[in-house]
This record gives C-alpha cells, sequence and structure tokens, in this order.
C-alpha cells in the first residue's frame, strides 16, 4: 500500500515539475495562464488592472508552495509557536513586497516587459490592504515580516475586516470619510479555507451542571456565529519560510436562529442570518477612544475565540497534556485589545477541558505577554459590565473570579490599603461599573513590554506603578522597529543601490547592523554625489505626486519638510501650522534682499482624523485655509508652499518618505510611546525635527543628537510647566500667530475659535505656547544646515548609517528570546 501510494506522489511530483520555476519565460506562461483561466480575459487582450491581477496570482503560486513547504516543516519540527493577536494589521500593498522577498523581482520585470508591459506600473493597480488605524497597526505588519524572515514559527491571527480605514476625502478643505470596501475586486493575496472554520458564540446564559459528582458552570449561548479562516501567505526574505496571516471572517452558522425556520418565517430567517457577518464588517476608526461598544467587543471576542480553538485544535493535533502546552505556545496580545483570550482560554481549560482552576491559571500566567502601546490612561479599554455580562456572561464570571483571586493575593501584601487595592482591582467602580482590560492583562501576562526605553518608564512611574511595585520582574521594554526590506529595499530602490555597492554587499537586507558600515564613507565627495542624486530623483516623483494631486506646483529646491501620521492634539500638527503662519508672516514683512536669504521650504501635512474627533478635523481645515492664502501670495512664491496630501496610507508613506529633506515628530513629551514612523525617515536619510519623546531619544543616542534637531520640554519637565499654566508671555511670537488665527486671517473664524482656545493661555494641555520658542529655533537650525549642503548630505547619510537599531528584526529577536522563548525553524530549500 505504501509503495503504492509513494509511487502515485512521485507520478504526481513529476507532473508538477517540482516547484515552479522562475525564469523569464516560464513567469510569461504563468502569467498568460492566469490571464486566460484566473482572470478569464482574452490573452491578446487585457489591461494594466488585468495584467496586474494575473500577475498577482502567478506570485500567489510561488507563494503557496513556500507556504505549504514551511507548514509541513513547522508540523514535522513541532516547536513553540509564536501566536500574535492583534485587531488591526496594516499590510499596504502585497506585490513588491513579495516579489522582493521572494527574490525574483529582475525575472518578473523582465517577463512583463517582453510581453509589453512595465512592472511598476502594473505594481501601481493594487490597492491598499487597510485593516488597521496606524502606529500599532503598521507595526504588525513590519513584525509579520521580520518574524517570515527570521524563520521564526509564528502566525499572525486577526480580523478580516470587508471595510478596512475610511478613505479621506477633503471637500473646500474638510475631510471627509468615504468607504473602503477594499475587497471589490478580489484580493489575490489570501486564500479562503472554507473547511476552516468555528463556530463562536454569544449571549445566553451560565448554568450549574453536575458531572462524576463534581459541579460545572456552564455557558449556554444564544448565538452562534461561524469564523471561516482565510490565510494571507507572509513570505521572509532571503528563506524558504512564508508564514500564515489568519484573518477571520464572520458567516452565519447553520445553528443560527433555526427556530424562525421551523416557526415557517423563511425570508426573515435569511435575513437575520445574513446580519451574523456584520460582525467582521467594519474596522473601528477612532484609534484610541471606543470605550463600551457592543460591536466592538464581539470582533474582539470572535477573532480570539476563532483563534484559540484553532490554537488549541493544533495542540492536540500533536499533544493530549495541557502541561505540555506553554512548551508549545506562546500567545503575545497586540494591546489589550485581544485581551478577553485570557478569560477564554480559562473558560475552554476549566469549562471544557475540565483542569481545576489553579493549574489552569498557572498555564494561561506561562503562555500570554501582552505589549501596550499607549501613555494615555484613556486609551485603556473599559468594557461595562452590563455589556460583558450580556454578551459573555461566563467570561464576566471567570473575570469575576480572577479578581477574586487578585484581590485575596493583594490583600496579603497591602493589607488594608484600599485605595491601592482598588486601582489594581479588574473591577472598577463607578457611575458605569466596567472591567479593565489592561488590569486583567497584567494580572495574567508573564511579560508586559513598553515599545520604547522612555515608554517603559512612563508606564512604571504612572499608568502602571502599583503593578509595578508589585511585579517589577514582568516589566520590560522591546524599542519598535520597522522592516527595512518595505521601507528601503521595496519603497526606495536607488537607496537600496547605493547601500548595497558602498557596502560591497546586499547581506544589510536580512543583518541590518551591517548598515553601520556607511559612516566610513560620511564625507566621501562620490557617496555624496550618488546620495543627493538619489534624493532628487525621490523628490521629483514626489513633486509630480503633489502637482497631481493638489495642482500645487513646488521647487525642487526647495527644502521638502514632512510631517505624516494620524491626526491627533498631542501630536501636535497644529504646532507645525503655526510654525508654516510664522514663517509666513516672516516672509511677508522682509524686503527683497532679505528675502533672498531664506531658504525655501515645500511643507507637507498629511493623515487622517478619527470621523468623530472635531479639534482634528479643525486641525485638517486650518492647514488647508493656510495652504490657499500662502500658496498664491506673489509675495511668497517659492519660498513657501503648503500642502496637504490627502488619504494618506502604507502606500503614500512609500512615496512620501524617500523624497523627504525633514521630517517632524512634534509629540509633547511623554506622550508618543514609542512612533515609528521617525524610523522610516531615518532609514531613508531624512533629518529628524523632534521632541525628546517615544524613541526619538534613542534615535538621537545612536546617531548623535548633533545630526538632529531636538526641541521643546523634556518629559519630566512637562507635570509642573502643565501645573504652572504656561505662560504666552514668554512667546510674543506665539501669540501673535494664534491672533493671526483667531481673527479669521485665513477665514473661517468662528470655525477656528475652539481650536484656538485649545492652546490659550492655562487651556494649553499640549503646550504648544510653552514649546514654540524652541521650535522655531530649531527650524531655525535645519535652515542653517541645508543651506550648506555638503553638511546635510553626512548628516542624512549619518542618519541613514545610524538607523541599523530600528529594524523590526532586532525587536523580533528581543522578543523571541526575552518574551516568547522561541528559536528558529527554518525550512529547508
Ligand atoms: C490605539 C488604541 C488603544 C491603545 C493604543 C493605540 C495605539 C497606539 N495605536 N497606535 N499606537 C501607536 O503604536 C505605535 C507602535 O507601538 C507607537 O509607535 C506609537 O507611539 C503609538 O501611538
Amino acid at each position: 500500500k505504501l509503495g503504492e501510494r509513494k509511487a502515485k506522489a512521485e507520478k504526481m511530483f513529476g507532473l508538477m515539475d517540482g516547484f515552479l520555476k522562475n525564469d523569464a519565460v516560464s513567469l510569461q506562461k504563468d502569467i498568460l495562464d492566469h490571464v486566460e483561466y484566473t482572470v478569464a480575459r482574452s490573452r491578446f487582450n487585457f489591461d494594466d488592472f488585468e495584467a496586474y491581477q494575473a500577475l498577482a496570482h502567478s506570485v500567489r503560486d510561488r507563494l503557496i508552495e513556500r507556504w505549504h513547504d514551511t507548514h509541513q516543516y513547522f508540523k514535522k519540527k513541532d516547536p513553540k509557536r509564536l501566536y500574535f493577536l492583534s485587531l488591526e494589521f496594516l499590510m499596504g500593498r502585497s506585490l513588491t513586497n513579495s516579489v522582493t522577498n521572494l527574490g525574483i523581482q529582475d525575472q518578473y520585470a523582465d517577463a512583463l516587459s517582453q510581453l509589453g508591459f512595465d512592472y511598476e506600473v502594473l505594481a501601481e493597480q493594487e490597492g491598499d490592504a487597510a485593516l488597521g488605524n496606524g502606529g500599532l497597526a503598521r507595526l504588525a505588519a513590519c513584525q509579520m515580516d521580520s518574524l517570515a524572515t527570521l524563520d521564526y514559527p509564528a502566525w499572525g491571527y486577526g480580523l478580516r475586516y470587508q471595510y478596512g480605514l475610511f478613505r479621506q476625502i477633503i471637500v473646500d478643505g474638510f475631510q471627509h470619510e468615504q468607504p473602503d470596501f477594499w475587497l471589490n475586486f478580489g484580493n489575490p493575496w489570501e486564500i479562503e479555507r472554507v473547511h476552516v472554520s468555528y463556530p463562536v458564540k454569544f449571549y445566553g446564559t451560565v448554568e450549574e451542571e453536575v458531572l462524576n459528582g463534581k459541579t460545572f458552570r456552564v455557558w449556554i449561548p444564544a448565538e452562534s456565529v461561524e469564523a471561516v479562516a482565510y490565510d494571507n501567505p507572509i513570505p521572509g526574505y532571503g528563506t524558504r519560510n512564508a508564514i500564515n496571516l489568519r484573518l477571520w471572517a464572520a458567516k452565519p452558522s447553520d445553528q443560527y436562529d433555526m427556530e424562525s425556520y421551523t416557526t415557517g418565517d423563511y425570508i426573515n430567517a435569511i435575513v437575520n442570518r445574513q446580519k451574523a457577518e456584520t460582525i467582521s464588517n467594519v474596522l473601528y476608526p477612532d484609534d484610541r477612544s471606543y470605550q463600551g461598544k457592543e460591536l466592538r467587543l464581539k470582533q474582539q471576542y470572535f477573532f480570539v475565540s476563532a483563534s484559540l480553538q484553532d490554537i488549541i485544535r493544533r495542540f492536540k493535533d500533536l499533544h493530549n497534556n495541557f502541561d505540555e502546552f506553554p512548551e508549545k505556545v506562546a500567545l503575545q496580545i497586540n494591546d489589550t485589545h485581544p485581551s478577553i483570550a485570557i478569560a477564554e482560554v480559562m473558560r475552554v481549560l476549566v469549562d471544557e477541558e475540565h483542569l481545576d482552576w489553579s493549574k489552569a491559571w498557572g498555564i494561561a500566567c506561562k503562555i500570554f505577554s501582552v505589549t501596550i502601546h499607549a501613555v494615555q490612561p484613556e486609551a485603556l479599554e473599559k468594557v461595562p459590565i452590563d455589556l460583558l455580562g450580556s454578551v459573555l456572561p461566563r467570561h464576566l464570571e471567570i473575570i469575576y473570579e480572577i479578581n477574586y483571586c487578585l484581590m485575596e493575593e493583594l490583600k496579603k501584601i497591602f493589607g488594608q490599603d484600599y485605595d491601592k487595592l482598588s486601582r489594581m482591582s479588574i473591577i472598577e467602580e463607578g457611575a458605569v461599573k466596567c472591567i479593565r482590560m489592561a488590569n486583567l492583562s497584567l494580572a495574567c501576562c508573564h511579560t508586559v513590554n513598553g515599545v520604547s526605553r522612555l515608554h517603559l518608564e512612563t508606564l512604571k512611574t504612572r499608568v502602571f506603578k502599583d503593578f509595578y511595585e508589585l511585579w517589577p520582574q514582568k516589566f520590560q521594554f522591546k524599542t519598535n522597529g520597522v522592516t527595512q526590506r518595505r521601507w528601503i529595499v521595496v519603497s526606495n530602490p536607488s537607496l537600496c543601490s547605493i547601500i548595497s555597492k558602498w557596502l560591497g554587499t546586499e547581506a544589510w537586507i536580512r543583518n541590518v547592523d551591517l548598515i553601520a558600515g556607511l559612516r566610513e564613507y560620511a564625507e566621501d565627495p562620490d557617496l555624496h554625489a550618488e546620495w543627493k542624486n538619489m534624493k532628487k530623483v525621490n523628490k521629483m516623483r514626489l513633486a509630480e505626486y503633489i502637482e497631481t494631486l493638489t495642482s500645487v506646483k513646488v521647487s525642487l529646491d526647495a527644502m521638502f519638510d514632512v510631517q505624516i501620521k494620524r491626526i491627533h492634539e498631542y501630536k501636535r500638527q497644529l504646532l507645525n501650522i503655526l510654525g508654516i503662519i510664522h514663517r509666513y508672516d516672516c516672509i511677508k514683512n522682509m524686503d527683497e534682499s532679505d528675502k533672498r536669504r531664506v531658504v525655501p521650504r515645500v511643507c507637507i501635512i498629511g493623515g487622517k482624523a478619527a470621523p468623530g474627533y472635531e479639534v482634528a478635523k479643525k486641525i485638517i481645515k486650518l492647514c488647508h485655509a493656510v495652504a490657499d492664502k500662502v500658496n498664491i501670495d506673489p509675495d511668497v512664491g517659492d519660498l513657501l508652499k503648503v500642502v496637504f496630501i490627502p488619504d494618506y496610507n502604507v502606500s503614500v508613506a512609500e512615496l512620501v518618505i524617500p523624497g523627504t529633506d525633514l521630517s517632524q515628530h512634534l509629540s509633547t513629551a511623554g506622550h508618543e510611546a514609542s512612533g515609528t514612523g521617525c524610523m522610516k525617515f531615518l532609514m531613508n536619510g531624512s533629518l529628524l525635527l523632534a521632541t525628546a519623546d517615544g524613541s526619538a531619544v534613542e534615535i538621537a543616542e545612536e546617531i548623535g543628537a548633533t545630526n538632529m534637531f531636538l526641541f521643546g520640554a523634556k518629559v519630566d519637565e512637562v507635570p509642573a510647566l502643565r501645573e504652572k499654566g504656561t505662560s504666552l508671555k514668554g512667546s510674543l511670537q506665539f501669540a501673535r500667530v494664534v491672533r493671526m488665527v483667531r481673527d479669521g486671517h485665513f477665514g473661517f473664524k468662528d470655525y477656528f475659535k475652539s481650536l484656538c482656545e485649545t492652546v490659550e493661555e492655562g487651556k494649553d494641555f499640549y503646550l504648544l505656547g510653552y514649546d514654540f520658542a524652541s521650535y522655531l529655533e530649531a527650524q531655525a537650525t535645519a535652515d542653517r544646515a541645508f543651506v550648506d549642503q555638503e553638511k546635510w548630505t553626512q548628516m542624512s547619510i549619518l542618519s541613514t548609517a545610524g538607523s541599523g537599531k530600528f529594524s523590526s528584526d532586532r525587536t523580533i529577536e528581543e522578543y523571541a528570546e526575552q518574551s516568547w522563548g522561541i528559536e528558529p525553524c527554518k525550512c529547508p530549500f
């Protein structure tokens, strides 16, 4: 029998001709086959988009091949696996990233050009997968790339939203939101697994059951929704490994509302069934404040429950004793959003696997680790008890039980210190009684990670002070990083070639520490020439994009000054705009000879405001109002242009960052947990103008503070400054520019009134007034540096050369060693 099967397999293998071939002719044939059989167009007549689809499918075939082999190999080796749970992944485009990581870009470019197509043009056809809001979600995507590249046996788990982050359109300078129905034209990067599906239950009651003389609590749910897996292969670079990002979509379950069928209400039963799908319909677009929404809680539990069923099934395939679970499974929760997983693991182990409570808790405490991405206490999730009790009644009981144990333990240590106990309790008493998801995570996770050194300090001394004092050993930090594959190799190919040429190797793409080797050539005139040329080409591309989108023509000699990120008061885009107004005001008051000394600037701002965040929306409007006035002022000309780039997303970042001379990171010290945009700019040799916040502190250590423009209050000065109610008198210039806005210099006087009030004396929580003078000084320093182009280029090279530490490869290695206890598992070629 065995011999028969082997012979059959050999025959099949022969027919398949081994692996897919990657020479130009084979690629062409595959592309044409996909045109004909997948896209179903005639091979004599297909357009760029159809060519992209066929191309994408031929890449997908190659990904699937590696992905199968990798999982086969993982199964054989059965290493401890990391499961990365995140409610958001901001993947952006996949084509160029996959082709780069597969190492067959030249062959594809060749194949396509022989077919009369341009690889780069086809790549532009792809839309972004924007299943996330901002930093947290893009970090998850970068980390998946590093996990694959470093051969770690890891899985990502998340939700397959049908609507990603809204598209931003600008009408008369105001933000409007439009749905991002990103699956409209199909998604070649996912594999639908209709057979990998699990029921996820909601609502109902909890009853007592006696089994073999023991009583158990049993959840009798009232609703069931099916979770169907969609797998997204993530290829590593320079390895055969391709790991899996499994996203769950909600589908009606056959068990759903069976009663309606039996009562004969067929049409309504179908309509009701369809409602199940709403769970995975739409991503919440507010990236900090969404407390207490039922749908949000259902999304969280839905993807957590399906993922855990999947993980436990995989474990049980090879093991039958849960004592071994922590040796095989590490569960990472990305911020507290998936922290209901802790209660779910307890429910499965206690209610379904019938382990006793303390044994189950021991296991849970060994498998979970969490990373916190926020600083602000209001970003910590709270779920009203009533809501949790209705949607997940058994989980509420379990959380009460966990809290009871926690409180008992704390009482033994802190006695009657009720203030402390109530601060540390998982239950928050108050008008609306809530579950503090962060406290639940802190009680269970063996490791709590901050995302930069400074961020951990803030967590230790402020938000989680009590817990830190109790369990200092749990607290660690892993400074964030970004993947150089996407942020240099894919998005800045000219820089990529320069680096490889000067280092004499491409090894830095997997081992980015090597990039420090560029320091040696920081003053080499030949490198300077190549570097400046690279920047110019990238600026040209960006200038074209700006002109197409906004009709503003910009000069390539100007300094391209960029701030792109979500719009938030703490990120202080308003400080930037007020600085621009100041610059404008100065130019207006200059005579011609003064003007000749002005360094021309193109000020670029981009970012989305949460749909309900009024202040952020006003900031966007103010940016447009200022642009409208400045850009047509003949007194100003090319000395100053202001541009708002609409619909900022990952692909826009890939275009903007390589063309940036100066990037701005202006958060009030102590508010940006890390910041990752700055790392992408750093890698691309843009100089940083930044506060000493988040990862910028560590960047300054790596490249030297003199190679960037630091300004503003330090983190330990902030509380006192706030207390004092900083004085505008300290900065007459600040008062002047705010007055210009308030008095209607840029129109919309009434509309901007409340925005101006946010920075009024005594109300200026984010200290714009206090930091303004220092900000202008840093800007002036940047101007002076730009005049000396050789010096600037040297600083730019040193920025790239010092960016090695900020690779997500380094971050992931630290996580693997210090938090997850996993080892690489490299699939042989
Ligand atoms: C959103 C909701 C609740 C809690 C945190 C967030 C969050 C934080 N979303 N994005 N972040 C950012 O995460 C990045 C990656 O760690 C950080 O670099 C950045 O500072 C955070 O703001």
